[in-house]
């Protein structure tokens, strides 16, 4: 990795940062510089259940010394407290799919105008999931039961959730056999709570099950119902162009920025920036258009269907009002900064909350509305347009930009290797079997301040496709390696192993497939999901040469997703030192007890070169199970011919003996 890289390794980041310093503006980089973080959870761990406490288990030999008023041990307290992460990630994210789900019934029941269904063929599709007969039925028939199926799985009280049957049957077994399939989402988040309040489970490994449990709720139940219901209202992503990076943002035109998670407001405000009356509106104030540009995962919702630009991720978001270019910053829910209202008042910038869940001091609010969802969004541009003559000359004024493509759902992965009538997992399959691609790694989560910025991203995007590892990226990684210019079929040209390069231009795509937002690590599960039907490499999801990477994470919804993937049968690495680092017990439960239990584990590495180490070690080990051709570096393409030439010559010229091969 780059040593030089102070806090950030976007160049252009980096260059606002510096503006900032001079301008005594602080951001998330200087807080993180000086809040040191809490050493609790890597050495050691706080009990805040009741008010015996809190009580910190502390010192060299915590594990098998140290208790809490009541007894609890370290193990029992970092597992409770890992289990609450999950907790708070999986509601985060199945909270934005409830609104999701509710918005479909209200489109199916005529009450929300402004929505449509607009891919009948992902309707259908997830109405097959569902069993729901679809053939003969109006349109809004099928939608209205397939809201209600979905809605059904939150407040389940027996029984499973519906979208586990679209897992492997032996990974549907190894669920059943531990007792972590969930029954309903709401139910699993409850139930943690309740089990992880004082005085209730006390078993580490018994915590932690439930831990999983509620983790998949959260993939195959909250993420998964988002994305799907997300790509029936809203169109099922296809390779789209577009732009990263803070040059998204134009000196003349209204800059308006949908910031946070869910997409519907989002929607609406792309469909009205372009109505006549809304540009005559900015036109009026003296601008010559309306600029959306999108922040965090809305950013990647609408980048992955109408190719709105990106400027970044999370720790963007301070830097993207320093620039003195953002009109309105609209946010939801999610990953927003408090810093951001405080920071605006140095600028022009007006923040714009619009979730009923969530205010903050010195924004402005705006209510979404579903029912009145363009009268909403049309209210939001023109206070951005209001507030275009209100810009002063201050800020980082930033140019740079790359170009990306996005829009790597499912649906279109499978279409690209056949066509319509074809589309399949099959030349994939056949790729990492022969050894051209020599596994995949999800490279997901946050981008974070507490290292080199997006670095960690970066990094482990170019040593994994120079090992000819395909990536699939959602989140604010796939941000990161947008705004690093990482995101195009060049990139493999340049920077991707030769069988992997061979792959990608075959097909003709870029070696980092962005999948989309967080939610949509759901497309992971279900690409592995089909990978384990086409056959040829694992029946199951676990013993797939495939491992998750959150280098940067930062988020409970990250530890929800890292642990959802564990137990769906992928080994996963986080970044950044360990939560449950202090107890060697909750240690070893989530490497070594659950990659026997469900093929998958979760480990905690702050050295990337470590955890392109471990990753690698995983897929090869997996393709020896699997009893693959070991990987060769350069067998394929265009290096083992240059080679083979060369080596060809030597041989001609007598320098060499002819070997097997050539
Ligand atoms: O859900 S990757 S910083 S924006 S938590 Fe947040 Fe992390 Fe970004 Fe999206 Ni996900």
């Amino acid at each position: 990795m780059d040593k030089h890289i102070r806090k950030s390794a976007n160049e252009a980041a980096e260059k606002i940062i510096e503006w900032g310093e001079s301008q005594k503006i602080e951001t998330c980089f200087e807080r993180a510089e000086k809040m040191k973080p809490c050493p609790i959870g890597e050495t050691g761990a706080c009990c805040k259940m009741c008010h015996m406490g809190p009580c910190r288990l502390v010192g060299k030999n915590a594990e098998e010394e140290v208790v809490g008023v009541c007894g609890a041990s370290l193990g029992t307290v970092v597992a409770r407290n890992l289990a609450r992460m999950i907790a708070g990630g999986t509601a985060a994210h199945s909270d934005h799919a409830r609104d999701m789900a509710f918005t479909l019934l209200a489109v199916a029941e005529g009450e929300a105008k402004d929505f449509q269904i607009t891919d009948v063929r992902k309707l259908y599709r997830v109405a097959g999931y569902l069993n729901i007969e679809f053939e003969g039925r109006p349109v809004i028939d099928v939608a209205k039961d397939v809201a209600t199926t979905l809605i059904e799985d939150f407040g389940r009280q027996k029984g499973e959730i519906n979208y586990l049957s679209r897992a492997p049957k032996k990974t549907q077994e190894r669920w059943k056999k531990w007792g972590v399939a969930p029954r309903g989402i709401d139910r699993e988040v409850v139930e943690t709570m309740h089990r992880t309040t004082m005085g209730v489970d006390h078993d580490p490994d018994h915590i932690l099950l439930q831990g999983l449990r509620t983790a998949l709720a959260d993939g195959w139940g909250g993420c998964m119902i988002s994305t799907d219901i997300t790509d029936i209202l809203f169109g099922t992503p296809q390779p789209v162009k577009a732009e990263a990076s803070f040059g998204i943002f134009k000196e003349d035109e209204v800059n308006l920025v949908v910031h946070g998670h869910e997409p519907t407001l989002a929607e609406k405000i792309v469909d009205v920036v372009s109505e006549p009356e809304m540009i005559a509106y900015a036109k009026s104030k003296g601008a010559k258009g309306i600029n959306l540009g999108g922040m965090c995962c809305t950013a990647n919702e609408v980048l992955m269907r109408h190719g709105i630009p990106t400027a970044g991720g999370f720790t963007n978001q301070e830097l993207g009002i320093m620039t003195g270019l953002v009109d309105a910053l609209t946010v939801d829910v999610q990953c927003i900064m408090p810093a951001i209202t405080e920071l605006s008042n140095k600028f022009h910038t007006k923040v714009i909350t619009t979730s009923e869940k969530a205010k903050m001091k010195g924004a402005v609010h705006i209510e979404y509305d579903e029912h009145r969802a363009k009268e909403v969004a049309r209210e939001v541009v023109r206070l951005a347009c209001d507030n275009f003559q209100n810009r002063k000359a201050t800020g980082s004024h930033i140019t740079d930009k790359f170009p990306m493509i996005a829009g790597f759902s499912h649906e279109y992965i499978e279409y690209m290797q056949g066509g319509r009538w074809r589309g399949s997992f099959r030349p994939l399959n056949d790729a990492i079997m022969a050894g051209r691609v020599r596994g995949v790694v999800g490279l997901a989560g946050c981008d974070n301040p507490r290292v080199p910025s997006t670095g960690l991203h970066r990094f482990l995007a170019t040593e994994l496709i120079k090992n000819d590892v395909l990536i699939v990226s959602t989140g604010c990684g796939s941000a990161a390696c947008g705004t690093s210019g990482y995101l195009t079929p060049e990139m493999a040209l340049e920077n991707a192993g030769p069988g992997l390069r061979e792959v990608c231009e075959a097909i003709g795509i870029p070696p980092i497939l962005h999948l989309g937002a967080c939610v949509d690590n759901s497309r992971i599960l279900t690409i592995a999901s089909a990978m384990a039907a086409e056959g040829g490499l694992s029946d199951e999801i676990g013993g797939m040469p495939a491992v998750g990477i959150a280098p940067e994470w930062m988020a409970e919804k990250a530890i929800a997703i890292g642990c959802y993937f564990a137990a769906s049968g992928v080994p996963v690495i986080f970044g950044g030192e360990s939560p449950v680092g202090s107890s060697q017990e909750v240690t070893r439960i989530m490497t070594e007890v659950w990659i026997e239990r469900f093929r998958g584990a979760m480990h905690f590495e702050p050295d990337p070169e470590k955890m392109l180490e471990i990753a690698l070690n995983y897929i090869d080990n997996a393709r020896a199970a699997l009893k693959l051709r070991p990987y060769e570096p350069g067998r394929f393409g265009t290096e083992r011919v240059l080679m083979d030439m060369a080596a060809r010559r030597e041989i001609e010229r007598g320098v060499a003996k002819p070997h097997i091969g050539l």
